[in-house]
């Protein structure tokens, strides 16, 4: 755990070096933003964040809009087999499956989803062909394949050798037990303010591994996963889908930042009401990434170990999500 951390901060350290951003300076970028929106801005969860990030930022700091932003940015860990957790190399269920969840929101409440999706590279292209394609929200299973395949993405083979051989070894006890912040290359949700004010997020993993054939996590449900409201602010999650769920955890962000709680306070009070819903929270890891329309953003997780990348004109950082342990 210590020398996975240790990596992860050497490799933090490493970005913010070759950025040339410490997190001093944006410290003092976050004062100077409360006097001015902070646009455009794009965050999201974990360090695989950082270079989907930046996949964002071409399209953000040329005037793009930020549903453009969001998908080509998830895409770069959709597409990296050294991501486990999400898209192509991702860890697949307990039959040896990928099975791929993917959501994305624009600023007029328009959605689009899929679930339980195999063999498309790019979920969140699917998604947001559903979205823009479609009378429906979500599609699931062979259904979203065959519009996938309908709309011209291309049937692959998601399972790498190292994916493969980490099921079989994981065969051998077959014990479903997800350990929090393991793989630490979770999920990703991303939200992005553009430059015109307008928001967009989108949210795509392989879901927890070796999970049932068939299990749906929170990632591809609006309002649980992801909500987006281009009046207040948008969040999204990563950790276990099932207590995301519960409390549908994003559009709760939301709404407590519609109440007028900053973005890490929102995502704090979320927290707390999912630690207020189990006895036991101790394998238990829930984090939330939120944006508002001011610019501002925050993070928190029920245990540390959980990170967000932000890009602005500043530049570039992988930030510790504050946490309750
Ligand atoms: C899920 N929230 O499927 C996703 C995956 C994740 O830690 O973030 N796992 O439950």
């Amino acid at each position: 755990m210590s020398n996975r951390r240790n990596f992860l901060k050497f490799t933090a350290l490493g970005t913010l070096l070759a950025t040339g951003l410490y997190p001093v300076e944006r410290a003092f970028a976050t004062t100077l933003k409360k006097s001015r929106i902070n646009k455009p801005l794009v965050i999201s969860t974990w360090n695989h964040g950082l270079p989907a990030n930046e996949a964002a930022w071409a399209i953000l700091s040329k005037g793009g809009s930020a549903l453009d932003a969001v998908e080509a940015g998830v895409m770069v860990p959709e597409a990296d087999p050294q991501v486990r957790t999400v898209g192509y190399g991702g860890y697949p269920d307990r039959e040896g499956k990928v099975t791929l969840d993917a959501c994305i929101m624009d600023k007029d409440s328009n959605c689009g989803a899929v679930a339980f999706l195999e063999h498309i590279k790019h979920p969140i292209a699917v998604a947001r062909k559903v979205m823009e394609e479609t009378p429906h929200v979500m599609l699931v299973g062979e259904g979203a394949l065959a519009f996938a395949l309908s709309q011209g993405f291309e049937k692959e083979n998601l399972l790498t050798p190292e994916s493969e051989q980490d099921w079989k070894n994981w065969l051998i006890e077959s014990k479903y037990q997800p350990v929090i912040n393991i793989e630490n290359h979770d999920t990703i949700g991303m939200l992005a303010l553009d430059e015109e004010g307008n928001l967009a997020g989108a949210c795509t993993t392989s879901g927890a591994s070796y999970k049932m054939h068939g299990r749906v996590g929170d990632s591809p449900i609006i309002g649980a996963g992801l909500y987006v409201d281009n009046e207040v602010g948008a969040a999204t999650a990563t950790g276990l889908g099932e207590a995301v769920i519960r409390t549908v955890g994003s559009h709760l962000v939301v709404e407590l930042m519609r109440q007028g709680n900053a973005p890490e306070k929102a995502c704090r009070l979320a927290v707390e009401r999912i630690i207020k819903k189990h006895k036991d929270v101790s394998n238990l890891q829930v984090g939330f990434i939120a944006l508002n329309k001011q610019g501002e953003y925050g993070g928190y997780c029920i245990h540390s170990g959980f990170d967000y990348a932000v890009r602005d004109k500043v530049g570039a950082s992988l930030l510790d999500g504050k946490s309750k342990y």
